[in-house]
């Protein structure tokens, strides 16, 4: 049997302080226009893809903050995207920061959706795993802010049906959390949507920056192998306001093999021909959860959130 899904990612090159979402909306058409010509289903774009990394910078002004935020999706600015992937037939999945209100309550996330091949957004995600800090820390070369800009996603890890199968969602930071995957994987997820920006930098410990591309793959080829699904993780690159973010987006096999990966740090698109059915070949047999798991020896995993030593 095979299920073959048709799936890009599609990379962004960086955006400037000053680039408008119209300029970051129609670049991400032309990606879709690129992936009708190449076949594909679906695709997948960055982490905040409509603006610059902006938790890079600290603000006092909560106006300066709220306007890298998107108060509706689709609003004026985005929905070209919305109606260029109906018009093609492509869904795609997006991240970008959330204003919402809820119960008379301002609430600020970094949030991902999954849009279908008529434009409709079928599932929405807030980003769990915040990085970085809350405090302006003037030491570092640039801030990495997210715990101030963002409250920890109040949605869980979803998984929706889509594109042939079950999808789910991360960001970024999430990619790096074993407990992610598995999550997911416990909802039967089989194609897991991520994306990135990801400095190559890491002021705390600049000793591992070279080590950025290794880790970015380590994690996501893991999480894919010991939860047998596919990933899509996908980066916004380059050289982004003198920050280096990281590229090497990539589409990965339930096996852990990565099967396409970007070769620049500019918008680029790679696809792959990913057949749902290769998640049986590791869920029915080395990762079979109902038949080879333990949840009985694992209570400490939702107990206990930092590690205690015992006397
Ligand atoms: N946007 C991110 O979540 N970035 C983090 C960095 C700060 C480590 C990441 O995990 O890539």
């Amino acid at each position: 049997m095979s299920r073959i899904v048709t799936l890009g990612a599609a990379q962004l090159g960086p955006i400037s302080r000053t680039d408008t979402r119209s300029q970051a909306v129609s670049r991400m058409v032309d990606l879709l226009h690129r992936a009708k010509d190449r076949g594909c289903t679906a695709v997948v774009f960055p982490e905040l893809a409509l603006t610059t990394f902006f938790p890079r910078w600290y603000f006092e002004d909560q106006a300066e903050i709220d306007a890298f935020f998107e108060t509706e999706m689709p609003g004026p600015e985005t929905r070209p995207l919305f109606d260029a992937a109906a018009r093609l037939g492509i869904g795609f999945y997006l991240g970008y920061a959330e204003l919402a209100v809820q119960d008379g309550r301002t609430r600020h996330f970094n949030t991902s959706i999954i849009v279908d091949q008529s434009g409709r957004i079928v599932g929405k995600y807030r980003k769990v795993h915040l990085p970085g800090h809350a405090e302006h820390e003037p030491w570092r070369a640039f801030q990495h802010l997210e715990k101030r800009y963002f409250e920890p996603g109040d949605m869980g890890f979803g998984a929706w049906k889509a594109f042939g199968g079950v999808v789910g969602m991360a960001l970024c930071n999430d990619r790096r959390w074993p407990e992610t995957y598995r999550v997911l994987a416990l909802q039967g997820v089989e194609l897991m949507m991520l994306g990135y920006n990801t400095p190559i930098h890491y002021p705390p410990v600049p000793e591992h920056d070279h080590l950025q591309g290794f880790h970015n793959h380590l994690c996501m080829q893991a999480g894919a192998y010991q939860n047998g699904m596919w990933v899509v993780g996908v980066a916004k690159a380059g050289r982004e306001e003198d920050c280096d973010l990281l590229g090497q987006s990539c589409i990965i096999a339930p096996t852990g093999e990565i099967v396409a990966m970007a070769g620049t740090q500019q918008d680029e698109l790679v696809i792959h021909d990913c057949d749902l059915d290769r998640t049986r070949e590791i869920k029915e047999n080395i990762f079979n959860f109902a038949l080879h798991r333990r949840p009985e020896a694992y209570a400490l995993i939702t107990e206990r959130k930092g590690a205690v030593v015992a006397d």
